[in-house]
């Protein structure tokens, strides 16, 4: 019998490829946004990630499309709130949402990106996909289950990339990942498949990068 949410498995040669052409194509950061009228127009498919802070988000952005540095400019203070955009290639357009989980930012602060994140996710036509990352340390936390709510109600299909996989040992490994398939097993928009990476050793990021090539 299949466990429920398995890892996704590595692709075949041609899906591999298939990711890597997607991938070998240029990326650029294209603009912060910070209100729906600002996003850039709809014309071509895009997925974004969503994570709480400090969970790998930028260094997976970075991994995915080979750019060092590429996400550094929605690291930096200001940029943090904002949606950013860059594109992969002309097809394809990866977006950053802001990191949650900020436990002293103020409310006023978290509402009004609470709203635009609302909004953006029930409003882009072209979102094929959220990924949501989760730390392979610490498994799903309460604020990821806001996010996967949202989401639910959304009727954005998300998938679960566990990051940091380098960091856990192998017989560790399990129990946190019995904990997210418990989780995501209340989440009726949870794509029933995890991908476990690690952008420092190179892990699971030609998986990722075949699962978005092959999105429709
Ligand atoms: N060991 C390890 N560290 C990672 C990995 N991904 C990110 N990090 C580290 O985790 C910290 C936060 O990463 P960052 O990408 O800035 O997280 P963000 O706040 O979600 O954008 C940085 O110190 C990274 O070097 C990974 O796959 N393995
Ligand atoms: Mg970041």
């Amino acid at each position: 019998m299949q466990l429920p949410f398995p890892l996704a498995e590595e692709p075949e040669a041609i899906a591999h490829e298939t990711g890597r052409k997607l991938f070998a194509g240029q990326s650029e950061f294209v603009k912060g946004v910070v209100a729906m009228s600002g996003l850039p127009p709809a014309d071509r498919m895009e997925v974004c990630f969503a994570g709480r802070s400090n969970v790998g988000k930028s260094s997976l952005i970075n991994a995915l499309t080979g750019t060092k540095g590429l996400a550094r400019a929605s690291n930096t203070p200001g940029r943090t709130q904002e949606i950013n955009y860059f594109t992969q290639g002309p097809e394809l357009y990866l977006v950053d949402l802001p990191g949650y989980g900020y436990a002293n930012a103020p409310l006023a602060v978290v509402e009004k990106w609470q709203r635009l994140l609302k909004q953006y996710l029930s409003g882009r036509q072209t979102l094929r996909r959220a990924f949501v990352l989760i730390d392979t340390r610490h498994g799903v936390k309460k604020v990821d289950e806001e996010i996967m709510k949202l989401l639910d109600t959304s009727a954005v299909t998300f998938q679960v990339v566990m990051t940091k996989a380098d960091k856990v040992k192998d017989k560790d490994r399990a129990k946190i990942l019995d904990q997210v398939r418990e989780a995501l097993s209340k989440h009726p928009a949870a794509y029933p498949e995890i991908v476990l990476t690690s952008s420092e050793k190179g892990d699971g990021i030609a998986t990722l990068r075949s699962i978005i090539a092959h999105l429709d």
